[in-house]
């Protein structure tokens, strides 16, 4: 069978703040992405993935929109996105905006006449509530950055409901009105060219009607997060947040009918896999991809990712299309999970597993998680909760490509430091070094182009033996083989006799046996004789 880009591809998520600036502001920005497109195409991923780029107070880093239709100044203007826009396309490459449903910020034009009057033309477009008896807040819910959800408004004394930051008043999608100019919001960036989406916390957009009090965690221990206190049961996952991506859907799919010009759209949705399934569609389709986290907090041990793989596999519904992260804008960052030597294996079985695979930006480099001085901390949630580790600062550091000033980032001051090491780690130095993990980044990938069974293949065989994890992929007639090895021991493992397509390591067999031993930290692709 066929397939489009979107299963085929890689996609690669750019953190535009920190991939290259073009001005010296210390900011990325969009004509610094277009001027490295030529880095990105050699790396070899297929789609690009920006974090918001919109107007925005920058509370969160963008993801608190004041305005859906524009270009927040730092990153340029409509102009430089058209124009990256083209210059994506020229290279045969697609382009992914991150839309953001959920919640505004609360200095959209929308809120702002929202919060005005409780006769405001507006004012139902946010969550708005009464008091509880006590005068304390209506219902209780947490924010997932601390502290209430519910935030209170002296001028028309009620509530408001916010998911995240105060600043990030949450939308009211049983309203009519909010929900046709949210979906005009996708069809315009459709119609100027853009190949999908990613939705911002698609699961959280309906909550419960009547706003029941969520129940109490019983495995909520001091020390954790305050959003785990409480289970986010009427908050989120509403059963009528299925309609509303299938809207979406249908909206995408009609801009999609030429082959090679399909839109995708990718849901962000922390569940578990029974209710992420739910996912892509009930009735109607919903989103192509409900993003699968699961390797991100995963225990790295070959037996329980067997068990996941083939799990998931198993849960997909008939003809849903599977896909893997790694890594993101939010959570550590893999080699400061696995460590590098295993972060290359873990690379492996990103690029060889079914379905469509999103790289975050730095990951190609190994880049471990940054540490950032007290003073220079900037993300709200560390802000808000320090000390529990829950800052995203350390992932979001700007990319390393030479070892120039600044890393070739800036030619001022960077928004948040380099990885210490980036005199070493980086594109430029990394890409002569034939056994860099960014090299071995661009095996892969080629490999992965290269090969149907690996980018389109059936997967079979899914199995542990020891610390080794092992599966085929198949297509036609080719047969390949992944025989990972996710400890730092050397193990003889059981193989299919063939040839050694690629190995995680220097000097790899040119062809293995019966059973092979596997250095450690070794991962292969192997051609099944
Ligand atoms: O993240 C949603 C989300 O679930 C986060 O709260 C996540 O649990 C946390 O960041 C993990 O450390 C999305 C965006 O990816 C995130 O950057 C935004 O802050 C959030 O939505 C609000 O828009
Ligand atoms: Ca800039």
């Amino acid at each position: 069978m066929s397939r489009t880009w979107w299963q085929r591809g890689v996609i690669y998520q750019i953190y535009p703040r920190s991939f290259q600036d073009s001005n010296g502001d210390g900011i990325g920005d969009l004509a610094g992405i277009e001027r490295r497109l030529d880095d990105v195409q050699a790396l070899g991923v297929d789609a690009i993935w920006l974090s918001p780029i919109f107007p925005s107070p920058m509370a969160d880093f963008g993801y608190d929109v004041a305005d859906y239709r524009g270009i927040h100044p730092d990153f340029g203007t409509l102009e430089d996105f058209d124009r990256l826009l083209a210059a994506t396309h020229a290279r045969g490459l697609k382009l992914l905006l991150d839309f953001v449903p959920n919640h505004s910020s609360s200095a959209h034009p929308w809120f702002v006449e929202s919060r005005a009057s409780r006769d405001n033309p507006r004012r139902d477009w946010y969550l708005w509530r009464d008091a509880a008896a006590d005068g304390g807040p209506p219902n209780n819910w947490i924010s997932d950055f601390g502290g209430s959800a519910w935030e209170w408004d002296a001028t028309t004394g009620q509530y408001y409901y916010h998911a995240f930051l105060k600043e990030q008043p949450d939308l009211n999608w049983r309203n009519p009105e909010v929900r046709a100019e949210m979906i005009d919001t996708l069809r315009f960036w459709l119609a100027r060219g853009v190949d999908g989406f990613r939705i911002d916390v698609l699961w959280h957009i309906i909550k419960s009607a009547d706003f029941p009090d969520n129940p109490a965690n019983p495995d909520y221990r001091p020390g954790m997060a305050e959003m785990f206190k409480v289970l986010q049961h009427h908050s989120t996952d509403q059963p009528d947040v299925h309609a509303i991506a299938a809207e979406m859907r249908a909206l995408a799919d009609g801009f999609g009918t030429t082959p090679g010009r399909e839109r995708v759209l990718i849901g962000e949705i922390y569940l578990p896999v029974e209710r992420l399934m739910q996912y892509y569609g009930r009735e109607a389709p919903g989103v192509h991809l409900p993003f699968n986290f699961q390797l991100i907090d995963a225990q790295w041990n070959a037996r329980v990712l067997a068990d996941l793989i083939a799990t998931y596999e198993a849960a997909l519904p008939a003809g849903a299309w599977p896909n893997w992260v790694l890594g993101n804008h939010d959570r550590p960052r893999v080699a400061a999970r696995l460590g590098e030597a295993q972060a290359r294996v873990a690379a492996m079985l990103l690029l060889t597993l079914r379905g469509t695979p999103t790289l975050y930006y730095g990951d190609e480099l190994g880049i471990a998680d940054v540490p950032i001085p007290p003073d220079q901390v900037q993300d709200p949630r560390e802000l808000r909760e320090p000390g529990l580790g829950l800052g995203r600062d350390p992932v979001r550091t700007p990319m390393p490509w030479d070892d120039t000033g600044n890393a070739g980032f800036s030619t001022g001051t960077p928004w948040l430091p380099l990885n210490p090491d980036w005199r070493t780690r980086n594109v430029a130095g990394m890409r002569q070094d034939p056994v860099s993990i960014l090299s071995l980044h661009r095996a892969l990938l080629t490999v992965r182009h290269a090969h149907d069974a690996l980018s389109i293949g059936a997967i079979a065989r899914i199995a542990d033996d020891g610390p080794v994890l092992r599966y085929e992929r198949s297509h036609q007639r080719e047969r390949l083989q992944m025989l990972l090895n996710l400890g730092d021991a050397p193990y003889a493992a059981e193989a299919a006799p063939g040839r050694v397509l690629l190995s995680t390591l220097a000097d790899a067999p040119r062809t293995i046996g019966a059973t092979v031993t596997l250095r450690p930290n070794e991962g292969l692709i192997v051609e099944i004789a």
